[in-house]
């Protein structure tokens, strides 16, 4: 068995595989494929041209959704899907309202403006651009957590109250939003914003985290605006 999992650390869904993959204990390399300029033939592995794209052996599989079940199928333990059938469904959908519901509006109205187009552009983030960008926060972003605040209730995981999918979903599909300096209140989202801190302090995430830290971390940058 040899992995290998191609795209960028900053995406949301190469960072859940790989957080998946760090919980499972799984060793893979790692190959930081962009998928805007990707190497020669990178459509054999990934048909649609995107990030992630798992090689085990001389098998590729695409999307991160499959990739996690194909990953799971082949290292039940420690199983990373509740046995329950609802409970299964609910982990399931949990992680669709984060891959198709909240990271296409946090990744273009949100992460990119505040922190990959001032990176890959070299032109400083403006008040007008930050405040746009706030505005989809409030908007947009705002609802979404109102309701991951109810689904996560009083459990320190969201579905069962056992680590699933469901929470490297969610944690996943935060930590772009928290290097533009974007967090869900706590005041307001504490349960969100306490399980944010708990997921991210797991060693699967501390690690992706810190390697991201350059140069994706901007909130310094984005709080001087
Ligand atoms: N449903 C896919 C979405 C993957 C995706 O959209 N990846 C982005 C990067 S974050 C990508 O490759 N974009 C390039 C493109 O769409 O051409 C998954 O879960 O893997």
């Amino acid at each position: 068995m040899s992995y290998t999992l191609f795209g960028v650390n900053v995406s949301p869904f190469v960072r859940k595989c790989r957080a998946f993959m760090a919980e499972k204990g799984l060793v893979y390399s790692h190959e930081s494929v962009n998928p805007f300029q990707p190497p020669a033939n990178f459509r054999q592995l990934s048909p649609l041209g995107r990030i992630p794209a798992l090689l085990d052996g001389d098998r590729a599989v695409f999307d991160s959704t499959a990739i996690c079940l194909y990953l799971e199928r082949c290292n039940p333990a420690p199983p990373l899907y509740p046995s329950d059938h609802y409970d299964y469904a609910r982990a399931l959908c949990l992680e669709e309202y984060i891959d198709s519901g909240m990271l296409p509006v946090a990744g273009p109205l949100v992460f990119r403006p505040l922190v990959m187009t001032p990176i890959v552009t070299r032109q400083p983030l403006t008040k007008e651009i930050k405040e746009a960008a706030l505005e989809v926060v409030e908007n947009q972003l705002g609802p979404m957590w109102d309701y991951l605040e109810r689904q996560l209730g009083g459990n320190d995981y969201f579905v069962a109250d056992t680590l699933s999918i469901a929470d490297i979903a969610v944690a996943s599909g935060h930590v772009g939003l928290w290097h533009g300096g974007v967090d869900p209140d706590p005041l307001h989202w504490p349960k969100l914003s306490a399980f944010l801190t708990r997921m991210w302090a797991r060693p699967a995430f501390v690690a992706l985290i810190a390697e991201e830290q350059k140069p994706w971390n901007q909130r310094a940058a984005v709080a001087a605006v």
